[in-house]
Order: C-alpha cells, then structure tokens, then sequence
C-alpha cells in the first residue's frame, strides 16, 4: 500500500476544503457501507466534491498517489459495490444534488448524480411529467447510482431500466478526462456510444459527474389486481393474458412463504380466505372504465377454468397502494432473517421452466433453510431469498448459501439466463460472473476497464478483476 491516509488527506485539503473531507468513524462506517451488509467498511476517508472540477482533481490526485476511489451515492445497493473495504477514498455525491436544467419541450432534466431518486420523480411530477424508474429504494437512492448499476424496479415491463431513460452523461474517467457523452441526443449515429459502457460499470470506468434525463408522460389511471394461483404455469398463462389485452405498468409475483412472511412482518390481514401457492400482482393503465372492465372479465374466466382461486381489484388509489404493500413490503418482512440473496433472470416465457427446476434443486438441501421467491415476473427477474435459521451460527448459513447459490447459477447457466438481472455484481456475484458471460466477453471486459481505469483506482475489486 503506497498511500496513507494522512497522506491523503493532506493533499485532499488542496483540492477541496477541509470541512468536506471527514476521517470520523462514524462517517467512516456510515459512507464506507451499503445495504448489502456483507463486510466491515473501512475506508481511509469520505470527501464530498461539489463541482465537477474537484472530481476531476480528486480522481488526478487518486492516480498521483495510486490510491483507490469508491463512488457513494445512497448506498442502496445489495451487492456491495459501495462497500470500502480496503483503505480507499469514498467520494460522496451527497453535495452534488441540485437539478441544474429542464427543458419541457425535450422533456429532458439535467442534474448532478446525487440528487435523490425520489427528488427526481417529484420534480417531473411538478413538471406535468413522469420519470418511470421506481423501486423501494427511491426515497434515499441517487440518480447517479442508478445510473451506475442500471437499476430497474417494478415498472421495468412497460418503462424499461435506467439505461433507457439516461439521454446523455457526463463523466470523469479513470484517467481524470471529463466525456461528455451523448448530449440528450434522441438520435446518434456517430459509433460506439459510450454512455452505455458507464451505464451499469459500477464506478469500475469513472465517475458519472452529471446526467440528462428523459421524462414522459404519466400514466392515466393506475388499478391493481392481486390474485392467489394453484399454479405456477398459471403465472405466465396470467402474463400472456393480460399483456395482451391491457397496457401493464408491472406484473409482479411472490409465493406462498413471501406471504406468509409480510402478513407477519407487516401486521397485515390476508386479503383471501386461503394462502395459494403463488400470488400475481398485475398492475395496469386504465383510460376509461373500458379496461377496468376488461380486467375484470379476464378474472373471472380465471376463475372459471381454475387458474385463479382468489382475487381483488383495486377501487381506488389507497387500495392500490395496499395491494401493493404485499409486494414492496417483502424484502423489509425477511430483513431480520439475514437472507441469502440471489436476484437472477431468465427469458419470461421459462420462468415456469426455470421455478420448477429450482424448486428440484433446492429440496436437495437443508430444508430448515426457508425460500423466499419473489420479484418482477414481467421481466422474467426473479428474486431468491434464503433465509437464516435461528440456531443455524451465521458462517454456517454463508457457507451452505454458497454451496446452494452454485446450484442455482449453474441452473440460471443452463437457462442462458443472468446472475443478475438488477442487483448488480459488485462483489458479492463476482466469483460467479463467468456462469452469465463467456471468457471471451471477460477478456474484454477487462481490456475495457484497462482503456477508461489504466491505474486501476475506479472502484477496484468490484464487477471484474484485471
Ligand atoms: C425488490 O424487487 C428489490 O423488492 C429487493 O429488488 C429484492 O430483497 C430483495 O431480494
Ligand atoms: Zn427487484
């Protein structure tokens, strides 16, 4: 290690003032941390730039000394992609979060990336617009962290991931260069595009510095139906379906355990008279009563051949907003099981396939070790929790996770599907990424990162080791 981080922050304090470089421990922990929780933040110090030209000094001054830098943002992320481990320098965008532009006839809003995902959406909302990325994290996530794991979300099905709303960014490379890449362009056809590579790097290339945004129009009129299944070829049956006769916004699942688990967690009443299998939530625009109708016809044939056992439609917005606690309320529910996560993808139409399958591979283990299975059916993204035993020690439960996590890519490999359709790989997948990309793909993956990050200071040790 040839820095210190006296040595750090004292020349830090020539680049930014010395009230935005904190060395506490508190602020160590706090910043050098995300929510994947999966080792102890030890970072040398967090600073915080407010312009674009101390990024650029920062990120100089990193290659000067050779020491690392990890991008904070909200620190949302569940694969440790924000975790500093290892002595780097945090660079926080906590003070960079001002919307600097909006253009209405574009439709585009320019802002710095620490601007908070929530902010954003209420922004466009202020505007008579929409910006569609949406997941639980919203109200603590930042744009620019999304930008930087591609984040999807439960609105994945009809709007896309953050790369489709991304018009242009700005970033400062491994090398301290500011690109300006695409310039909120809707057409550009001048060859590689470049703001694609920093979409979804996980800080491993540089730093997104400033991002434009496009936005759209809100939806209309949004309706939810919840509905218990017997059956997990119903699921897809249901998706077919209802895609096909109405605009979805989202089309989420989760199974019998996940309910189990939030009517606990949450203190909720079940909304049926039995606990099913399986349970669709399909959320849907709605212009006039026309669709809302045809909803409730697709139900009932449901019911009358068998498919659907139980269901409910939403009246209102609050009951919307219910139904949907269900579902966002899952992950909060198992928190305290300390869950093994997986967050894989296969194509739509094999996700039956593929639960089945899975369902084969894990009865082979501990059946003490609870699943959780949820997720974004839509988009055939599939979550898999696994959850602590009580008197299962926690090195024991790791341990067997990953013995068990082996299985579950190999049976995602076997499907072409991906070890992570969100989450990101960050080090908690990134053994494991050649079950999703080819050593031809790796080798370019690391001549990528060896062309934007030569001194290996972006993020190093996250996505892709050299
Ligand atoms: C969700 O879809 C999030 O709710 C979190 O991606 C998933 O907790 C998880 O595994
Ligand atoms: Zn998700």
């Amino acid at each position: 290690m040839s820095w210190t981080t006296k040595k750090i922050v004292d020349q830090l304090t020539n680049v930014v003032e010395p009230s935005r470089i904190k060395i506490d421990t508190n602020d160590l922990q706090f910043y050098g941390n995300d929510w994947s929780n999966i080792g102890e933040p030890n970072p040398s110090a967090i600073v915080f730039p407010t312009s674009v030209k101390e990024v650029q000094a920062i990120v100089n001054l990193a290659n000067k000394l050779n020491f690392p830098l990890v991008p904070s943002g909200g620190r949302t992320g569940l694969s440790g992609g924000a975790l500093a481990k290892d002595k780097e320098l945090v660079v926080s965008f906590d003070r960079m979060n001002k919307i600097l532009d909006f253009n209405k006839s574009d439709a585009l809003v320019t802002c710095q990336p620490g601007v908070v995902t929530g902010v954003l959406k209420d922004f466009a909302k202020l505007k008579g617009l929409f910006y569609p990325v949406d997941f639980a994290s919203v109200g603590s996530s930042q744009v620019g962290g999304n930008a930087a794991t591609n984040a999807g979300g439960v609105n994945v099905l009809r709007y896309g991931m953050t790369r489709d709303w991304i018009g242009g960014i700005k970033v400062v490379t491994g090398t301290g260069e500011l690109l300006d890449l695409n310039r909120g362009l809707k057409k550009n056809a001048t060859g590689f595009d470049f703001r694609h590579l920093f979409i979804g790097s996980e800080g491993t290339l540089g730093l997104i510095v400033e991002l434009t945004v496009e936005l759209t129009r809100p939806p209309k009129h949004l309706n939810v139906m919840l509905m218990g299944l017997k059956n997990i070829e119903h699921t897809t049956q249901a998706l077919a379906l209802f895609k096909e006769k109405l605009d979805l916004t989202a089309f989420e699942f989760f199974s019998d355990t996940a309910m189990r688990k939030v009517l606990e967690g949450k203190s909720l009443r079940n909304p049926f008279d039995h606990i099913y299998p399986f349970y669709v939530l399909v959320e849907f625009e709605s212009y006039t009563e026309v669709q809302v109708n045809v909803a409730s016809e697709l139900f009932e044939m449901f019911i009358d051949s068998g498919y659907a056992a139980e269901g409910v439609l939403s009246q209102n917005l609050r009951q919307a907003g219910e139904l949907w606690e269900f579902r966002e309320g899952i992950t909060e529910s198992i928190a305290s099981y300390k869950p093994f996560k997986s967050d894989i993808s296969c194509r739509v139409s094999q996700t039956p396939a593929f639960l089945s399958s899975l369902e084969k591979t894990l009865s082979g283990f501990d059946p003490k070790i609870e699943t959780v299975l949820f997720g974004h059916l839509g988009d055939g993204n599939i979550h898999i929790n696994l959850l602590k035993p009580i008197h299962m020690d926690s090195e024991e439960f790791r341990e067997v996770c990953k013995i068990i996590s082996k299985s579950i890519f190999n049976l995602v490999k076997s499907f072409g599907g991906s070890i992570s359709a969100e989450h990101g790989i960050g080090l908690t997948k990134k053994p494991y990424l050649n079950y999703s990309r080819d050593e031809a793909e790796l080798n370019y993956m690391r001549g990528v990162k060896r062309l934007f990050d030569p001194k290996n200071i972006m993020n190093p040790g996250k996505l892709i080791d050299l």
